[in-house]
């Protein structure tokens, strides 16, 4: 169990990020939890694991990679504690190897829209999003980058690093100034941490407004997303839930101190509509946003009658 409350820790506090790291830790935490568990009867090993699967889910409520690696992974048919043990052993290491594939499908299928001498902007820091742009550059594509800082975080500094690694050309903007260069840009990519059964983009705070400026300017707008983050529960109606962080991402509380009239939000993640998406680039095929309710049911393997 210690492994796995480290883990949820880590979620929690970011020091492990980004929807599909975070799904893959869980994957990687609940197999160890399976591989060790002691349990008398079936009944102590459902509701262990059910414990532990509850744990991971509430360390981070907006990225629904998590519950869906988690459900995935601790989907057991078994009715021995060994075979059950065996099953989830199994269903972790299969979603570990199918999401490293992702990234590398996405990377192929998205680098056949980005052209010679193209110029990305790029939000956040996306495992997804950057596996397009580095596929491109290493096929011997001439192209360039422009990267938001992405307050209050600033996980953009972790995109330039890694841009800068592979050796490509990379321009690093504070978030402001997005509307500023977006006329120079031809094609935006970010990731996603959830997209909902209409094809709304749940991803990091300031990407709807990527998209309105891009949208007024003409430029593409694609999101890189494995299949794993579309949102079963979206069929249900549900909404996906924004997760507000402490507000010290934002500001030093003592510079609050003397403002009594002053309050602070920092919700970290917004919703782009599906009419401002082009693409969205998924490991079953470059999509419209259109036909999530596809990707949920034949990818997933989730309808209705599973979530009712
Ligand atoms: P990958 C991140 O969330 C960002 O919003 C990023 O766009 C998204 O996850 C997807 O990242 P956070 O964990 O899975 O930084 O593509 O809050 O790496």
């Amino acid at each position: 169990m210690n492994h796995l409350l480290e883990t949820a820790e880590k979620i929690r506090t970011m020091e492990i990020r980004g929807a599909g790291r975070i799904a893959t830790s869980a994957a990687f935490a609940l197999r160890e939890y399976a591989e060790t568990l002691k349990a008398e009867s079936m009944e102590q090993f459902d509701s262990m694991i059910a414990d532990a699967a509850n744990i991971l889910i509430d360390t981070r409520p907006t990225a629904v990679s998590l519950p869906n690696a988690v459900r995935l992974t601790t989907k057991y048919t078994a009715s021995t504690v060994e075979d059950a043990r065996q099953e989830i052993i199994n269903n972790a290491s299969r979603f570990i190897k199918q999401a490293d594939e992702a990234l590398e499908k996405i990377g192929t299928i998205g680098a056949r829209r980005i052209h010679e001498g193209d110029l990305i902007m790029t939000h956040c820091n996306s495992h997804a999003a950057l596996s397009v742009i580095t596929t491109a550059f290493e096929q011997g594509k001439n192209i360039s980058v422009i990267a938001t800082e992405t307050r209050p975080r600033k996980q953009g500094l972790l995109t330039i690093k890694h841009l800068n690694d592979f050796g490509i050309p990379t321009t690093l903007i504070v978030d402001s100034a997005a509307r500023y260069f977006m006329k120079y840009v031809d094609n935006v990519i970010v990731g996603a941490d959830a997209i909902a059964v209409n094809g709304a983009l749940v991803n990091k705070i300031g990407t709807s407004q990527l998209a309105l400026a891009a949208h007024e300017a003409r430029v593409n707008f694609l999101a890189a997303a494995e299949t794993y983050k579309f949102s079963p529960n979206t069929i249900l109606g549900e909404l996906i839930k924004i997760e507000e962080r402490s507000i010290d991402e934002v500001i030093e509380p003592r510079e609050l101190e003397n403002l009594q009239n002053v309050i602070v939000k920092n919700p970290a993640f917004d919703i782009t509509p599906p009419e401002y998406i082009d693409l969205i680039i998924t490991d079953g095929g470059a999509l419209p946003p259109g036909m999530a309710y596809t990707v949920i049911k034949e990818h997933l393997g989730w309808e209705l009658k599973d979530l009712v």
